[in-house]
């Protein structure tokens, strides 16, 4: 991995950075790029060769998220099983008056915002609190976030809006300072992290924080099993279809031939790490092509493909593994049912904590990959 530091910051979009829109004026605003469409290929690449070649095979999840996908997560977030984000977005409409106080932000720092559609509950909160002046929503999907910039630029005619195109995983440091910053990491995205990913990730932002700066962090909690899995497994199928949309991406992407209509959608609770896991079971012995990666893959009949960890946490967990990446808590918040939890936290100390995971995240120790292999 080249050395972030090093890595120059270019306004895509052409716009002359010092004739940027002030407040009052709602122009297009431009995009500060720390991640280019080649990183992004040769990531892809890596990604794939790398988890299809794995004795247990695994995909990541982001790749999921092409307009398809997009859309269909869209849909997933307005079915009946699917109880996360209306949780969320009830805890935030409840709340957000709270957070702002306590947060007085003066920049809101959204990672992963995608199309911005929860920031706007955030940004009302802050402005009405009277501390905003600039929103930066960071997503590795520039489309997505020009389209949204443009749209919030438009809405909030006084606020900065700075979009950035970046990986929260390499590039936190080079995001904007000063003032009071306010982090949010919405919709259980961290879940999608293990509990070593959640470490350094968290350790990584720690090291990139003032003092007086705060994060919101978003996350899914252990409830009855069945609800978990129905909410991973809906009976109108869309799930399933957005499970194996991350093959169509393959096809396309990298001129693969799967065919998605001979992996079937397996959603399972995993007891022991604390996790939904979505997998795309083979229905056959079946050879599949990768003609940009010059690869073949057999997968046996009834092998599973791990496409997606989607963790669920406890408070007392949350607090626990927040304090071992040097925070703690300021005030956490669930929503009725205590379905979803929105914990809002302070760095502790005057630095970062050692660059070492602790031998224990939320849920125990940080074990292998599971067995994903067939019967
Ligand atoms: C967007 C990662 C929070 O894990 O619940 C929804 C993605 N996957 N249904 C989640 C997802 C299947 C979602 N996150």
């Amino acid at each position: 991995m080249p050395d972030p530091t090093t890595e120059p910051a270019s306004p895509r979009s052409g716009i002359d950075p010092g004739a940027r829109p002030g407040p009052g004026r709602a122009l297009t605003p431009a995009i500060e790029v720390h991640l280019t469409d080649q990183d992004l290929r040769d990531a892809l690449e890596a990604d794939v060769y790398e988890g299809l070649t794995a004795p247990a095979k695994h995909l990541p999840p982001i790749y999921f998220y092409d307009d398809r996908g997009s859309r269909l997560f869209d849909e997933i977030t307005r079915l009946p099983e699917y109880y996360p984000t209306r949780a969320e977005r009830s805890i935030l409409e409840n709340h957000a008056k709270d957070i702002a106080a306590r947060a007085r932000a003066t920049m809101l720092i959204e990672l992963g915002a995608g199309t911005c559609d929860k920031s706007r509950v955030l940004l009302d909160a802050l402005l009405a609190e009277g501390s905003l002046e600039r929103f930066v929503p960071l997503d590795v999907s520039d489309s997505t976030l020009a389209a949204a910039a443009a749209a919030l630029a438009r809405e909030y005619p006084d606020v900065s809006i700075h979009p950035v195109v970046a990986d929260f995983h390499r590039h936190l440091h080079l995001l904007p300072e000063g003032g009071t910053r306010l982090f949010a990491f919405l919709g259980g995205t961290i879940g999608n992290l293990d509990p070593e990913e959640r470490w350094t990730f968290l350790a990584d932002l720690r090291a990139a924080m003032a003092p007086q700066d705060r994060v919101l962090i978003g996350t899914d909690l252990v409830k009855d099993r069945s609800d978990l899995v129905h909410a991973y497994d809906d009976t109108a199928g869309v799930t399933a279809e957005f499970n194996r949309n991350v093959l169509r991406v393959l096809n396309r992407e990298l001129r693969a031939d799967f065919d998605p209509e001979t992996f079937e959608h397996v959603a399972l609770w995993n007891e022991e790490d604390s996790r939904i896991e979505m997998r795309l079971r083979s229905a056959v012995d079946q050879t599949v092509h990768i003609a940009d990666l010059d690869l073949d893959v057999t997968f046996r009949s009834g092998e599973e493909l791990l496409t997606e960890i989607s963790s669920k946490f406890t408070p007392t967990g949350i607090e626990h593994e927040l304090a071992a990446a040097g925070y703690g808590v300021v005030e956490a918040w669930r929503s009725d049912g205590d379905e979803f939890q929105l914990t809002l936290a302070r760095p502790l100390g005057s630095h970062a904590p050692d660059r070492r995971p602790p031998d224990t995240g939320w849920h125990g120790n940080i074990g292998p990959e599971p067995e994903v292999a067939g019967p």
